[in-house]
């Protein structure tokens, strides 16, 4: 295999634990390869194996509520405010992505195991296990192709006897198993859970499953079976002997048959549909299946490359190269290789038909994951998306935008009777049902989440983005209807505070809250920089649609227009900060890791050094005020808007911390970092930050202004002295190659 250091990961010890193990996918079926020699161990995952079904979390009195919190925080009784929204407008939590179980594999090995190594590479979504034992040599490669459907694992050994091994599937959920020689299915239903759900996720034990097909969540059925030149039995399970070879094939299916259905009574066939895919999978040569998988993955991953230079170092294992960089030893190949992790998820979190990738991606082994694993939707799920357009995956950006077409429709229903509002609204979570109430639960200090209906209007942002980098015209048009009910909420929910400019009121600035004039720490205020920038941005977006769409006559877009003005803007605080809140208050947490009111900076282009500078000055002094070391998508937000101010040392000075090792799996809210197997540590792992992250770099060496034209090398560090990147796309949909020399200061751009 031939290695430089920039696509390959590899390690000369089995995963010790799942942060360990190693990543495949297909967008639907998510595998960790734990690699182990004599005991293989897989989680396994399906991108719609999720609690509950569809449910609206009513709130009769919330529209109410809502006008009595505007007018107390336009009173400036904040405190009050926002123990009325915690009290009697939040409700409750999403459900849970869930882990589906463990291929475990037993190899019957006496003797120990000599030269390992396991490894994935990630130009071809191959990993591979290869050691000798007992004077024999063993391999084990191990994909999931996304063009077959199916997990494959291909064994052979050149022992003269062959190898025996035993292999089962263990549920995470309450399941049946049963095997046969050859095969091993594992079937049930998920739970339905609603009933269950107080002020926090449940707890595992306290599931429920429903006895009658009305309580019972969506149904699954999965399945491995073996080919092998071996012989079979049934013996501590299905157990293969004599093998010179054994191909495992794996699949999964369940009923979910879309985000309005109920998972049973209206759920679709999936034993059937799982079989059919794996005899028709088993029934293809495996030389062929790999071929067809590494194909696959390679039109979308050999799209983008990215050189940096390096030496040996290179070529050392990946957790060694982690722990060297962390020592201050340079390794400019990690950069490169850990931007290639990040398109590496993305071709195997998300593809067309899929769900899109949540906190975890499609990767989890727990029954009550982290943050239930849901889209979080104050920054996490939308950074899921961020590199996507920019290294030229576009179709793998589908998801997203199914699911806020998804929304558009379920959150017709939240702006209605929470707000009596026309279009839609969602909140800060949602899960596969496109929940968008407000979570919280009552709980003290929730509205700092809770309360903020702003993730339909971020969600206009892609919509955008995907226009802007594709030009697909007919997408706008579309999507025009949702634009149009996004757009419609925050019209209809504006009202006018004491100066007479518009506020959405009241407002949060996830995550944080301030200290009050009485010194009471509270998150709700009259308006916030995020709540207003994304209005703008919502409706800026929606009038520019319909100028493109030649809809010049749109009596909406008019009224949008002669809103526009009256917004509250930016405005720049006592430290010369950008303000977060209506007033100039001292933050709760000065250094919170949620960089919301740069919203204008980056994601938006509202703010930039040529057309903005002081504001774009008030950007840097705020991200100065809350410092680099943070969770790990809030480093990889951070690394963006460095890049924004064109200060490619201090982005890359991020990229640094973000990259140093942890080991922690427990949630905390500091100390970011990454896993030796290159996931993003929010702590626990957190998909986005290995997003957020890859779109940093990206961002680094290609901007686009607002005048349309090519921004090249915009933040380039100083220590990436020669390099070349080839394939990024810009707006306006060019593809550009860029190599550099910073000694010899000689450029080269290449459009196509
Ligand atoms: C938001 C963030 C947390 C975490 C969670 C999933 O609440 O503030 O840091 O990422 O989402």
């Amino acid at each position: 295999m031939h290695n430089d250091g920039t696509n390959l990961l590899w390690y000369k010890q089995p995963a010790k634990n799942w942060i360990e193990a190693l990543p495949l996918g297909n967008g639907r079926i998510g595998a960790m390869v734990y690699g182990g020699a004599a005991h293989e161990r897989i989680s396994l995952n399906e991108d719609t194996l999720w609690s509950g079904g569809p449910l609206f979390y009513e709130n009769k009195n919330a529209p109410e509520v809502f006008r009595r919190a505007r007018e107390l925080a336009l009173e400036r009784r904040y405190p009050e405010a926002e123990l009325l929204l915690e009290d009697e407008f939040t409700n409750l939590t999403s459900q849970l992505y869930l882990s589906l179980g463990e291929l475990r594999l037993d190899m019957e090995h006496e003797e120990a195991v000599e030269n390992y190594t396991r490894a994935l590479d990630i130009s071809t979504g191959l990993h591979t296990v290869e050691y000798d034992c007992g004077g024999a040599h063993y391999k084990r490669e191990c994909f999931v192709s996304a063009p077959d459907g199916v997990m494959a694992m291909h064994l052979t050994t050149d022992h003269p006897e062959g190898m025996t091994f035993t292999f089962s599937l263990v549920p995470s959920l309450d399941a049946t198993v049963s095997h046969t020689n050859t095969s091993v299915s594992l079937y049930g239903n998920c739970m339905l859970a609603n009933h269950f759900f107080g002020a926090e996720p449940p707890v595992r034990g306290t599931l429920d499953y429903g006895v009658e097909d009305k309580d019972k969540g969506i149904g699954y059925h999965a399945e491995v079976r073996v080919l092998t030149d071996g012989k079979s039995e049934m013996r501590c399970g299905s157990r293969i002997f004599g093998a010179k070879s054994a191909t495992l094939y794996f699949n999964v299916r369940t009923s979910f048959n879309g985000w309005d259905k109920h998972p049973v009574l209206e759920g679709k066939p999936y034993r059937e549909p799982c079989l059919e895919e794996l005899a028709a999978a088993a029934a293809k040569p495996y030389e062929e299946l790999k071929e067809a998988h590494v194909a696959d993955h390679r039109s979308l991953y050999d799209r983008v490359s990215l050189e940096l230079g390096g030496g040996d170092e290179r070529l050392a294992p990946t957790d060694e190269r982690l722990y060297a960089h962390e020592a201050g030893g340079e390794d400019l190949a990690l950069y490169a290789l850990y931007f290639n992790f990040g398109r590496y998820l993305i071709i195997t979190a998300s593809r067309p038909g899929t769900q899109p990738a949540n906190l975890q991606g499609i990767w989890n082994d727990a029954v009550v994951p982290p943050w239930s694993s849901n889209y979080t939707t104050n920054i996490n799920v939308e950074m899921n998306y961020w590199p996507t357009l920019q290294v030229d995956l576009a179709e793998c950006y589908e998801p997203m935008l199914k699911m806020i077409a998804e929304i558009a429709e379920s959150g017709k229903r939240t702006a209605k009777e929470y707000y009596d509002a026309p279009g839609f609204t969602c909140h800060h979570n949602t899960d596969l049902w496109r929940m968008t109430t407000p979570v919280g639960s009552h709980r003290r200090h929730c509205a700092l989440f809770a309360f903020w209906p702003l993730a339909s209007g971020w969600f206009m942002r892609h919509v955008w983005e995907y226009y802007e980098y594709t030009g697909d015209r007919e997408h706008l048009e579309r999507f025009l209807p949702v634009l149009k009910g996004a757009a419609e909420f925050y019209a209809a929910t504006l009202v006018e505070d004491h100066d007479g400019t518009l506020v959405m009121a009241p407002s949060t600035s996830p995550e944080n809250d301030f200290i009050t004039v009485d010194n009471i720490r509270c998150s709700v205020s009259a308006s916030t920089t995020m709540t207003q920038a994304i209005i703008r941005d919502v409706f800026e977006i929606y009038i520019k649609a319909t100028e493109i769409l030649g809809k010049e006559g749109d009596a909406f877009a008019a009224e949008l227009a002669s809103l526009l003005p009256r917004l509250r803007g930016f405005a720049i605080g006592s430290e010369g900060e950008l303000l977060e809140w209506a007033e100039n208050v001292k933050e709760y947490q000065p250094n919170h890791r949620h960089i919301s009111h740069l919203y204008g900076l980056h994601p938006a282009r509202m703010i930039s050094l040529e057309e903005t500078p002081e504001l774009a000055e008030a950007c840097r002094i705020s991200l100065l005020r809350r410092g680099d070391d943070s969770t790990g998508w809030a480093m990889g937000w951070r690394i963006n808007q460095w890049a924004r101010l064109r200060d490619g040392d201090h982005a890359l000075r991020l990229l640094d911390t973000q990259l140093r090792i942890s080991t922690c799996d427990v949630m905390k809210i500091t100390g970011g970092g990454t896993y030796i197997n290159l996931f993003d540590a929010h702590p626990p792992f957190q998909i986005d930050g290995n997003y957020g992250a890859c779109a940093g770099i990206a961002e680094m060496l290609l901007q686009t202004k607002s005048d349309g034209s090519l921004d090249i090398l915009p933040a380039l560090p100083s220590a990436w002295r020669r390099g070349s990147v080839r394939g990024l796309r810009a707006r306006g949909g060019k593809k550009v190659d860029i190599t550099w020399d910073q000694d010899t200061g000689k450029v080269e751009v290449k459009e196509y």
